[in-house]
């Protein structure tokens, strides 16, 4: 990724952060309403800070989400302490290189429906990686709902 495509994320991020300062409803465990969320994980990253302190390290997080309920909902952001931003992407093949994108406005998930965030797909991009993620170990992330609210998962660290 080249850095001025990593600061226009940056920006983006932060503005999805300030969008979801609203929430209040908060619970633990990996299901919220009509949301349940399972297969969570994140291939392990070294975190490289640099002599300014700045970490470089990015990394994916994937996870599988169900919506049992009769009305769509939408993930509009994700937060993970063991990184500075985390973003919705999408990445897909363009012209025979894969590239990928944020989503700005979340991600859909249709009623009764299920996505799956995984490796060529959609995924959890996590930016600036402050500790290292070993194999192994767990982190926790904040999964924003616009209608379920926020649900809190471990993210399991190693290969599916
Ligand atoms: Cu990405």
């Amino acid at each position: 990724m080249r850095p001025g495509k990593a600061i226009q994320l940056m920006v983006n991020s932060t503005l999805l952060l300030f969008a979801s300062v609203g929430f209040h409803c908060s619970k633990s465990g990996t299901s919220a309403g009509d949301i349940s969320v399972r297969h969570v994980w994140t291939r392990p990253v070294h975190a490289y800070i640099d002599s300014t302190g700045k970490a470089l390290s990015n990394g994916a997080l994937y996870l599988t989400i169900q919506n049992t309920g009769s009305t769509a909902d939408t993930l509009e952001g994700v937060s993970a302490a063991v990184c500075q931003v985390s973003e919705i992407h999408q990445s897909k093949m363009v012209q025979g290189r894969m590239t990928m994108n944020m989503l700005p406005s979340g991600l859909p998930i249709p009623a009764y429906g299920e996505i799956k965030f995984e490796p060529g797909s959609y995924h959890v991009m996590l930016i600036g990686i402050k500790r290292d993620l070993n194999a192994g170990d767990t982190f926790e992330a904040q999964l924003h709902f616009r209608r379920a609210g926020t649900l809190s998962v471990q993210s399991q660290i190693g290969t599916p």
